[in-house]
């Protein structure tokens, strides 16, 4: 395979890793209670750091501290003005330590080096960016509708909000749960992944200098522990999940014994359709993006390829042979292409696939298996499969790796049904330029996003979720408004009423 690994026996460490990892709670460095996690570097398999759980008790302090924020002092009830001034220094904190924060991440998941720098870090910093200019526009409701009554809509901050983030592309995502977090006047207790902490510990770090104590906690530690204790505090009154589905589940139930409302941005298997009638270079070019990006971890990957019988061979090969010659190596290289996948475990899980292919009656196309030669780094060839049918466990269930599976249609009527038999239901990307069967395309598909001849377009404005079982609620301007504030609703007459007079 041509654009695969050369020989790459010594791969650099992107950053001198910290030696330990600390959660922060009332702006200070907390020392966890719990026990110590090794995290290991996905470009070398080996270990660099050691990060401390939080326990249940550094759970609760944390919270104890946002809930003092939130009570007793003015951050809830910051003018707009500041509000949109402190937004706008994180994003300036971001911006101006590019450099560290992109080689944390690095080293937290393995992406591309280049492509945290080019993307993900400025994504972050527009994250603090987009939540300021929505607050500067916000505002309230009111009626006078009914006869001789004004009635007033507040929105209020909801008050502490748990955030639980994942480990596939931490800035980017954990990001949109800050920063809105904070616009609406809330305090947060962040929870990254205990994989990939580097980066936002860095970041939670940065912000003490601009948020007041108790604004911004953040603890470390594994899911069933500390997220688990963040998600069933009752002290807690907002939690917003990113992460697989089966965990979803149970961050739901652990929620709903409280009644916290929580989003849920779960797993997807999104179909990327392709008809006869899209640009076909265009078509190819998306739909190697759509799997192949953030070395195809991530939840909006388009991995079941539907493409019109009529160009299905022709396309396959094409793509097949786009396939063998990505350069997959070292995240740090500027030509790598695919780094390495974020855990020895995932890499495990995502090569099962090729094997539950086999029985399932697929056939392998390309790729399938490690690379590692003599770096123990998680690497693996990008794969696809021809499937047997939709029915096909590589069709069914999210892989979460640069894996694609490819299935034929010779109609709308077709294509429409194989994308939509699935439990998932985040997005879906149509290939065409023929107008009518793109506009009766998207509105057949049950996700909670439709791009049209496009690889992923985030439009922060718009909302983001999906539907079964990709998610539970939207992220986005105005779903993030409705999801951490309150709306109290004021009512009051225009003039003294006359009261009906009980006992009287
Ligand atoms: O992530 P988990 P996993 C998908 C992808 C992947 C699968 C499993 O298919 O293969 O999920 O990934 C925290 N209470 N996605 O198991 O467990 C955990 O510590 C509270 C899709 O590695 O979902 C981490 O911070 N928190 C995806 C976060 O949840 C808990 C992104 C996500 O971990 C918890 C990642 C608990 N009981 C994986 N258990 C996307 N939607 O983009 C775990 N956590």
């Amino acid at each position: 395979m041509k654009g695969l690994l050369r020989k790459m026996s010594v791969f650099q460490n992107p950053i001198e890793p910290p030696h330990i990892v600390k959660g922060w709670i009332d702006n200070k460095q907390n020392n966890g209670s719990g026990i110590e996690i090794p995290i290991f570097y996905p470009g070398t398999g080996k270990q660099v750091s050691v990060l401390i759980e939080d326990s249940e008790e550094d759970v609760n302090k944390a919270v104890l501290s946002a809930r003092k924020t939130f009570e007793k002092s003015s951050w809830r009830r910051l003018s707009v003005e500041k509000r949109i001034e402190i937004l706008e220094s994180c994003r300036k904190l971001i911006l101006d330590n590019i450099e560290e924060l992109a080689r944390l991440e690095c080293l937290g998941t393995g992406l591309i080096l280049r492509e945290i720098k080019g993307f993900h870090i400025h994504r972050a910093a527009y994250n603090f960016r987009f939540f300021a200019q929505y607050i500067s526009q916000a505002h309230g409701e009111r009626y006078d509708n009914t006869e001789g009554y004004i009635t007033l809509v507040n929105r209020e901050p909801a008050g502490v909000v748990g955030l639980i983030a994942p480990w596939n592309a931490p800035l980017a995502l954990a990001t949109m749960k800050i920063a809105s977090a904070i616009a609406f006047g809330n305090c947060a207790i962040l929870k990254p992944s205990e994989q990939t902490p580097f980066s936002l510990i860095k970041l939670a770090s940065l912000l003490q200098d601009v948020l007041p104590e108790g604004v911004l906690n953040l603890v470390n530690g594994r899911g069933p522990i500390t997220g688990s204790s963040l998600v069933s505090h009752p002290g807690v009154d907002r939690i917003s999940f990113t992460g697989g589905t089966v965990t979803g589940r149970k961050v739901m139930m652990d929620a709903g014994k409280q009644l916290t409302p929580c989003t849920m941005e779960l797993g997807g298997k999104s179909a990327n359709i392709i008809f006869a009638s899209a640009d076909y270079q265009r078509a190819i070019d998306g739909a190697l993006i759509g799997i192949f990006s953030n070395n195809g971890q991530q939840c909006l990957a388009g991995s079941r390829i539907l493409i019109e019988e009529k160009i299905f061979d022709q396309f396959v090969e094409e793509f097949v042979e786009r396939t063998k010659k990505i350069v997959v190596g070292d995240p740090l290289n500027d030509e790598t292409e695919i780094g390495p996948i974020a855990s020895k475990q995932h890499m495990e899980r995502i090569l099962s696939f090729v094997e539950k292919a086999e029985e399932d009656g697929d056939k392998l196309l390309v790729g399938g298996k490690r690379h590692s030669e003599e770096n123990n780094g998680y690497f693996i060839e990008p794969t696809a499969v021809l499937a047997k049918s939709n029915n096909s466990r590589t069709c069914q269930e999210e892989i979460f790796g640069p894996f694609a599976s490819f299935i034929s249609f010779s109609s709308e009527e077709e294509a429409i049904n194989i994308a939509n038999d699935t439990e998932y239901g985040l997005v879906s990307y149509i290939w065409s330029d023929h107008l009518p069967t793109i506009m009766r395309i998207s509105e057949e598909m049950r996700s909670g996003v439709v791009w049209v001849n496009t690889p992923m377009m985030r439009e922060l404005r718009a909302p983001f979720g999906g539907y079964h079982n990709s998610g539970v609620g939207r992220e986005g301007g105005y779903s993030c408004e409705q999801f951490y504030t309150e709306e109290k609703t004021i009512s009051i007459p225009k003039a003294p009423l006359n009261l009906k007079k009980f006992g009287k």
